[in-house]
């Protein structure tokens, strides 16, 4: 049976999300987004209502909701503000291959600390020279007794300048390719050096950083899942995470959405409000149709996720088709602002900027379309449970 009705108790939830970034979000996202600032406050109040670390299962002192009611929670947060949910948000990404990888003392340890105060962890997977081509990297953790000795650089890093703990992805065995990479949970005191806050075209209440590791010793429990079987690790927490992303580029589209379909009856032109014109209606129209699909998408994939099945190929769906309807729809939500879309003092410029990283990361629209080929060329990898994957 499929059933797209909602429980009660998601309805409930979707409802909290709503009013939070109603309230606490939206009258500041713009003035945050000008400035760059940091959203601390509300990162602190997100974590005092439980909307952050929603995946961290009850044993390590998270609600562990399921993955489709996270991605209802990360469509209203970021109709509120992509910038300010991807702060929020970012430590499901970082806490996944803790989950799905992780010893039970490091869970205990690191899942454990983000639960009782609000603490921040970063992923760190992509480098200057290794983005798409994440096997490229050449971050390396070197074996020493007891110990791993971890060296390079990661960009892009979300959080990363806040961060207290990083999920790090470095070559154990430069020689072999996606084969030797392994991921590790690296403490900011243990000598993480942050280099640089980036300055960026959109989602500017977002911390973007890059880290550097000189010489950083960390203890070889910190190790997630078996060494050099980093690589499926990383794309595993990716086809976990990718729905939520999905979630977030819908609400980012439902806000243009929203914003456009507003100002269209107001805007008189030629005598009528805008909104008579067929040219505008069909605008509103194929903006609405993008927007219900990219969710039904999304929740497909989630709900795939919490069957315990494997989603690689409907959650690179659910992102590429998502981000590239944020895309399209914030342009369109522009053209209809016309001239005015075009300025600050009108709030659709903002979410122009904001929609065009959900087509970068987490993957780019072009990778998302290199998977779904090789998941349609060849399904075998789709009919694989996902522990099993991810432990093979
Ligand atoms: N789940 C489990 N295993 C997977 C997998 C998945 N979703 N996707 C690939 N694998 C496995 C493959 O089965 C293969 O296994 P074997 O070693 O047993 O052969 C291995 O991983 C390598 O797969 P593949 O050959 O497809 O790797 P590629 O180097 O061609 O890379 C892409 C595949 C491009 C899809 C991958 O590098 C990717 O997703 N890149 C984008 C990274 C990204 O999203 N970066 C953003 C940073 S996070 S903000």
């Amino acid at each position: 049976m499929v059933d797209f009705t909602l429980t009660d108790e998601q309805k409930n939830l979707r409802e909290l999300a709503h009013d939070f970034a109603e309230k606490e979000i939206r009258p500041v996202a713009w003035e945050y987004d000008r400035d760059g600032t940091w959203p601390q406050e509300i990162l602190q109040k997100a974590w005092d209502l439980g909307l952050m670390n929603t995946h961290i299962p009850e044993e390590y002192g998270g609600p562990g909701i399921a993955h489709l009611d996270g991605c209802l929670i990360e469509e209203e947060l970021s109709w509120g503000c992509s910038g300010i949910q991807t702060s929020i948000g970012c430590n499901a990404l970082a806490t996944a291959p803790v989950v799905l990888g992780g010893s039970e003392e490091v869970k205990r340890k690191y899942l454990g600390a983000l639960t009782e105060e609000l603490k921040l962890m970063s992923f760190c997977l992509t480098e200057p020279d290794a983005g798409s081509d994440v096997s490229g990297m050449r971050t390396t953790a070197v074996k020493r007794g007891d110990k791993y000795l971890i060296n390079g650089s990661k960009c892009f890093i979300t959080n990363g300048g806040y961060a207290d703990y990083y999920t790090v992805y470095a070559k154990t065995d430069k020689d072999a390719g996606h084969r030797g990479i392994s991921a590790f949970v690296v403490e900011r005191d243990w000598g993480v050096v942050v280099d640089k806050k980036e300055d960026k075209l959109g989602q500017r209440a977002s911390n973007t950083a890059t880290v550097s590791f000189n010489d950083v010793e960390v203890p070889a429990e910190n190790l997630l899942g078996e060494e050099n079987k980093g690589f499926k690790l990383a794309m595993t927490t990716l086809d976990h995470t990718r729905p939520g992303v999905a979630a977030m580029a819908t609400g980012i589209a439902r806000a243009a959405f929203e914003f456009a379909s507003d100002y269209a009856k107001e805007r008189v032109q030629f005598g009528v409000p805008i909104a008579m014109h067929q040219a505008v209606q069909f605008m509103i129209a194929d903006m609405a149709t993008a927007i219900e699909a990219a969710r039904l998408l999304t929740w497909k994939s989630a709900t795939m996720l919490d069957n315990g099945e494997r989603n690689t190929l409907v959650s690179s769906h659910a992102k590429r088709f998502a981000a590239d309807t944020a895309m399209e729809v914030t342009t369109n939500a522009v053209q209809v602002y016309g001239g005015y879309g075009f300025i600050k003092d009108y709030p659709v410029e903002k979410l122009f900027r904001d929609a065009k990283i959900m087509q970068l990361y987490e993957g780019t629209s072009q990778i998302q379309r290199l998977v779904i080929a090789r998941e349609t060329l060849a399904p075998r990898r789709t009919q694989q449970p996902a522990a099993a994957t991810a432990a093979a």
